[in-house]
């Protein structure tokens, strides 16, 4: 509605409507490199403040020009003086130098790369550039990982046997762990992009196999998906029970079997994370695993001459009393996710996260049934997933 897109000042992103591409997105984007670097550097407080900044300018409405600049910047919240100089740098010149200089900076580079693999932060990627690396190719040797003919990295797996009808079955019953080393191995592939046909693809052969082991499972793809991005980075699928009396029961454990069954028929090749229930804590102050969540990387079957790509892929069960706030809390983006959590525990003296929402003083566990009374509950008005690209 107008009314949230006139929200555009509001203190909390939650309350704003920020939409896949902006009127200032070179802007952002440019903002965004002086974030990573203050990130890849360890200097969280000055990464947030640019988080901040960058989730105004996202949902701000208007192309900011030299004319309007002096008007528009000193009525937003969140943009202090130092980002509001870069601002007006950027706006005067089209550039902000110092992002300039860092992209064609070797440490920044060689830290950016290095947290590119799975499972690699900003302190492990400081550390390999303290002992010497500075490419993914020297992260390689370092890691030992394997290489094929052409000097390409490639996965030290066992070969898979077919079954006479040609379905690719492992040779161990383990499930081998997303290590780094693995990750680097297939770090070509998994940074490929997924466009949104292959995303629903996969969801269905996931919700197929999962129909084989449990009926009346329902879910939705969550994440960049669900807020319009054309291609995403891995594919996120909230997973319930449509038996509101006992969904939970039927699907308690579930998850782990799903993936059990997923690397059997091959279309698992490796997980990293593999969780099991525990209940929303009101007391607890930190975000913590709550529901059944497993982050595995995905190949689908190969589809005649076509070879296709590993990709990561997250499946999350929720309870049908977390369903909705899991599809909210998976949704994203992770800013808009962040201040959900604050306008909860600030404004509303409630605990959200993506397994439940309870009322402070009493502990107090709502049970939603929809997205939209998730936002009711909150206080929120409705915006809508494609506007939540804080
Ligand atoms: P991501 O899949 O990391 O990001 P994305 O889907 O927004 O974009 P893309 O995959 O294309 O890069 O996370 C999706 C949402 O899930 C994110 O907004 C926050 C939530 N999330 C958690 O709640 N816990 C977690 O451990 C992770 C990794 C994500
Ligand atoms: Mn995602
Ligand atoms: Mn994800």
């Amino acid at each position: 509605s107008q009314r949230i897109l006139d929200n555009y000042k509001a203190w909390y992103a939650c309350q704003r409507a920020s939409p896949l591409v902006c009127p200032n997105q070179a802007l952002a984007t440019e903002l965004g490199i002086l974030r990573t670097h203050r990130d890849l550097e360890g200097k969280d407080v000055n990464a947030l403040s640019y988080d901040r900044a960058i989730a105004i300018i996202k949902a701000f409405p208007r192309e900011l020009t030299p004319e309007n600049i002096d008007k528009e910047l000193v009525q937003l919240p969140h943009v202090g003086e130092k980002i509001q100089s870069k601002i007006r740098e950027f706006i005067r010149s089209g550039v902000i130098e110092e992002a300039q200089y860092l992209r064609r900076d070797e440490r920044f580079q060689s830290l950016k790369a290095f947290t590119t693999i799975h499972g690699v932060g900003a302190s492990t990627a400081r550390t390999l550039y303290s002992i010497g690396l500075r490419t993914l190719e020297d992260m390689e040797r370092y890691y030992d990982v394997p290489v094929d003919d052409y000097g390409n990295p490639k996965l030290e797996e066992e070969e898979p046997i077919f079954t006479p009808n040609g379905r690719r079955v492992p040779r161990t019953a383990k499930l081998p762990d997303l290590s780094i080393k693995t990750a680097l191995a297939l770090r070509h592939e998994l940074a490929v992009p997924i466009p949104r046909d292959e995303v629903e693809e996969m969801h269905a052969i996931v919700m197929a196999e999962l129909d084989q082991l449990q009926p009346g499972c329902i879910s939705t793809i969550v994440g960049g998906h669900r807020r319009g991005k054309p291609e995403s980075n891995d594919v996120d699928i909230v997973i319930g029970h449509s038996d509101i009396q006992n969904g939970g029961e039927l699907i308690k454990g579930l998850c782990k079997r799903l993936v059990h069954r997923l690397y059997e028929r091959g279309l698992v090749t490796h997980v990293t994370h593999l969780s099991g229930f525990h209940a929303h804590n009101a007391l607890r102050t930190t975000h913590w695993d709550s529901l059944e969540k497993a982050l595995c990387v995905f190949v689908l079957p190969e589809d005649g001459q076509q070879k296709r790509l590993h990709r990561r892929l997250d499946l999350i069960f929720a309870a049908p009393e977390a369903y909705w706030t899991a599809v909210v809390g998976w949704t994203g983006s992770k800013m808009f996710e962040r201040d959900l959590r604050l306008w909860a525990k600030k404004e509303k003296g409630m605990k959200f996260d993506s397994s439940g929402m309870t009322r402070r003083h009493d502990s107090q566990l709502y049970f939603p049934r929809s997205e939209k009374q998730v936002f009711d509950l909150l206080g929120l008005e409705w915006i809508d997933p494609t506007l939540r690209n804080v």
